[in-house]
Formats: structure tokens, sequence, C-alpha cells
């Protein structure tokens, strides 16, 4: 029995550098994710918009940018994820930028430990978002959830699963990373991060390098997927509010979805920075529904 999808929309720039990013789930509605997912075979509940505080485009404090507003938006969405594991619904996050990747991975981790599941993260971005207050050159929080989700970052948003850190090192896997900030690079080392960078994908292909990133994907492995649409190239997906050339293609994103669909691990999703202002004709909530398709089991398989 395929699993019945929860679509969790999570309007909200919060976190972001630009604006737009709190148009993303109704953009991803036009570009019909759930009629979609339905011909595909799933039931599709799409439990709507969450609420939460406006952006007040303020500048930082202490090195974070609307701290009290992303807490607020992270509890609801830690909320309505939580709500759907506990209904065994798989809960796919739309968001929103990145920064509420905290609220839905620490949920996940909460329900991964009660399972007695391994919990592994994919984080398919350009950027691995390990920033904390004190290293961010922006204070944007968007940039921040890796580090939170690992312990390091304000009391305010850690701890959230229930654990000091949601996720230890050894759980993420980076994939597409192409803009790493000087200190975040110093992180990475010091905690062991793995990251499977543009140059890897490069010298290695998106084949090789996914066989190694889901390696020990086993039958107790709860796999979530953070999909930054920037991870894409931004020919290909040009709707992003911090886009970066040199990224895998279209062609090379499905490749990616299809081998994490191989490996029916996939337990929950976000996906998130789509900026529709930014965007051209919705192509890049097409192409991230698209892409959705190929992670959720569509094949372009021939048979
Ligand atoms: N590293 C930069 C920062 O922390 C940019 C982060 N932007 C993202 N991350 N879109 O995915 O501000
Ligand atoms: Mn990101
Ligand atoms: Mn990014
Ligand atoms: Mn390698």
């Amino acid at each position: 029995m395929p699993p019945i999808l929860e679509l969790i929309g999570a309007p909200t720039d919060i976190g972001a550098s630009v604006r737009g990013a709190g148009m993303g789930p109704d953009a991803l509605r036009v570009a019909d994710i759930a009629g979609t997912l339905v011909r595909l075979g799933f039931e599709v509940h799409d439990a709507g918009n969450l609420a939460g505080p406006a952006t007040p485009w303020a500048a930082p404090t202490d090195g974070l940018r609307h701290l009290e507003e992303t807490v607020a938006w992270n509890r609801a969405v830690y909320d309505a994820v939580d709500a759907a594991l506990g209904a065994g619904r798989m809960p796919l996050m739309m968001g929103g930028d990145h920064s509420l990747a905290i609220g839905s991975i620490s949920a996940v981790a909460w329900h991964a430990r009660q399972r007695r599941q391994t919990l592994r993260v994919l984080w398919l971005d350009a950027h691995t978002d390990v920033n904390t207050h004190g290293t961010s050159p922006s204070g944007n929080i968007h940039g921040m959830p890796v580090a939170c989700l690992l312990g390091h970052g304000p009391a305010a948003l850690t701890g959230w699963s229930g654990e000091r850190a949601a996720l230890t090192p050894d759980a993420i896997r980076f994939l597409g990373i192409r803009s790493v900030d000087a200190d975040e690079k110093r992180a990475i080392r010091a905690q062991g991060l793995r990251v499977f960078d543009m140059r890897h994908l490069d010298e290695h292909g998106m084949r090789n390098t996914m066989t190694e990133a889901l390696q020990d994907v086993d039958d107790d492995t709860h796999l979530h997927v953070s999909f930054d649409l920037d991870c894409l190239d931004p020919a290909d997906a040009p709707g992003v509010g911090t886009g970066v050339r040199g990224g895998p293609t279209y062609r090379e994103m499905q490749l990616c979805m299809e081998m994490i669909a191989d490996t029916g691990r996939l337990g929950s999703l976000d996906v998130v920075e789509l900026n529709p202002a930014l965007d051209v004709r919705n192509r890049t909530a097409e192409v991230a529904v698209e892409l959705i398709e190929s992670l959720l089991g569509k094949s372009t398989l021939v048979r």
C-alpha cells in the first residue's frame, strides 16, 4: 500500500534573504502537485496553509534575523509534520524558506526515534546551511537549519526533537553543494560532514555519487529529503532567491530522485526556497512537481 501523502503549506519567507518564498506552496498547487500525485497512484491530503507571523524585514539582532517569527513558523511546521507522521501519513512540507527544515526534521527525528528507525537526511542544496548566528554573514536563518539540527544554534531553535541535537553528523549527506562560506567549511571539517559537492558530482557522475550517498540505507532507515530548489542549476530552476550557477541539470536531478525512490525508504520531504516572484511562467514549480514525481516512484524506464 502506498502511503497517504499529506501536503503541508508553510507560506513564509521569514528566514530568507529576498522576498517571495512565501508564495511557494500556492505555486506548487498551481502546478497541480496534488492532481499529479493522485494520478501517480497516491491518496493525497492537502492540509492547506499554516498560519504564522508576517515577515518584518528587520535587521538582525545578535546575528539572527526574525528569530521570534522563525520560531513561531517552525512550531507550526513541527506540529503539522508531527500530526501527519502520527496519523501514519508521509508529510510533504511545502515552503517557504529552508529555515522551516528545523521544525520539519525535528518532528521527523522524534518519530524515527519512537519507531526505532535510523534517520538519514539527504540535503539537496547549492548551500550547506551550516552557519550559526556566530558565523553567518547575513543573519538569515535559512543559512542555519543544519547547524540548529546538529545542536549548534540559539536555544530557541535547538533541542526540538527531544534530544540535544535532532541529527548526529553522520546522519546527513549533502548533494549539489557549490556555495559554502569560510566558517561553514571549518564546521564541515570539524564535524566530519559528508558533502558531495559539484566537484564530486562532476568527477564521479550522479549515478556513482548517489550510490555512495545511499550506501548504508537499509530496511530500518527513515529517509528524509530536504530539497532546496536552488540545488538545481538556475537555467532549469530560475525561481529561487539565491541561485548559483553550475548546479545539476534537470536530468541529473531526475536520476538522483529515481535512485532515492529505488531505496523504497523515503519517509518525509521538504520542498523549499521556491520563489514565484523570481520564476518564469511557474517553470520552477513545474520542475519541482516533476522531480517529486520521480522521487515518489515515477519511472522514466520503458517497460
Ligand atoms: N550561506 C549563505 C548564508 O548563510 C546563503 C544561504 N542561502 C541559501 N541556503 N539559500 O540554502 O546566508
Ligand atoms: Mn538551503
Ligand atoms: Mn540553497
Ligand atoms: Mn567519493
